[in-house]
């Protein structure tokens, strides 16, 4: 074992590692955070709390049927900057790194600590993402409130709790490549915060239809000659009568903003998962177990 690997276990070694790769200049806005932050939210909002299948145990977008849901376009880069930190932790498994890799990324942005467990196994083959069907269980941005409740219901949310998710877009940006969409929702998109529902509920956002014929909404901001962008489904949280209440709470509250956002990104990186008293994963069925016995 080389000197910079570390102990089974050591997550407090792990985290340094992902503080250390998320500093990149030349990638968007200088920071990997973002498309980290999204990596562990796809991961995790595939749960579907029916049939308890989905969610971030497995890793699954390491297989092509998950990895390649149109959903997940771009992700890779985030895999890819992930692939060092594994490497170097070889007893981490997908599954914890990515979404421990989320968590941290919120943190050394400005946001809330975010409680995070550790103990997830990978899949060792695609048998279980072929079999539950892991894709097109993402939300689609051009859709209105009636989707967003489908969706997020699906994964056992309440309102309250998808408008506090959905605070997440005040990191990062829309890559026409990717998704089809184009632009950053804030101005400092590395920087975590409520901005996302400062802008959302007191700007007056203009629909745009991109070259590409993908219809967004834009503000232009003069002070910094930018262009800011919102989803459609970013706009149907303030035209919604059960979602606005919180879109505007959250936009003139910045510390409940962060306790409820703590609080339910946590819960998205959970679901699916079920342990004992003692912390350990019970429902996995994967002989490599965690670590934590
Ligand atoms: Fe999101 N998101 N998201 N999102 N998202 C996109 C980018 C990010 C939707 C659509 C999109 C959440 C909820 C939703 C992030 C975190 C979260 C993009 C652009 C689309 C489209 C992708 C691209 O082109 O690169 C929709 C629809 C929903 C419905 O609610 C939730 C929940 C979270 C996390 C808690 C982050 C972060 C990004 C920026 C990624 C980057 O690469 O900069």
């Amino acid at each position: 074992m080389s000197v910079s690997q570390s102990k089974k276990g050591d997550f407090a070694a792990v985290r340094q590692a992902i503080k250390a790769l998320l500093h990149q200049p030349e990638y968007d806005d200088g920071s990997a955070g973002p498309v980290l932050v999204r990596l562990a939210w796809h991961s995790s909002g595939t749960y579907d709390i029916n049939t308890d299948t989905g969610g971030s145990n497995g890793a699954g977008m390491r297989y092509e049927y998950e990895g390649g849901d149109p959903a997940n376009a771009g992700l890779q880069h985030a895999r890819v900057f992930l692939e060092p930190v594994k490497e170097a932790h070889p007893w981490i498994t997908y599954s914890d790194l990515w979404t421990l890799a989320g968590a941290v990324a919120i943190e050394e942005a400005g946001g809330p600590s975010i409680s995070w467990q550790g103990g997830r196994t990978d899949f060792v083959d695609d048998t279980k993402i072929l079999k539950n069907k892991i894709a097109g269980r993402l939300p689609d941005a051009t859709q209105g409130a009636g989707h967003l409740r489908k969706v997020f219901y699906r994964m056992g949310f309440n309102d309250q709790e998808i408008v506090a998710l959905s605070g997440a877009h005040t990191l990062g940006r829309c890559h026409g490549d990717r998704s089809g969409f184009e632009g950053p929702w804030v101005n400092n998109p590395t920087r975590f915060s409520n901005q996302y529902f400062k802008l959302l509920s007191t700007l007056e956002w203009k629909p745009k239809t991109l070259p590409s014929g993908v219809k967004q909404f834009m503000y232009y901001d003069e002070d910094t000659e930018t262009e800011l962008m919102m989803l459609p489904t970013d706009m149907a949280l303030l035209a919604d009568p059960g979602f606005e209440p919180w879109v505007r709470r959250y936009g003139e509250d910045k510390d409940l903003f962060f306790r409820d956002f703590a609080k339910v990104f946590s819960k998205l990186m959970e679901l699916g998962i079920e342990r004992d008293a003692e912390g350990r994963i019970t429902n996995t069925d994967n002989e490599l177990g965690g670590y934590l016995s």
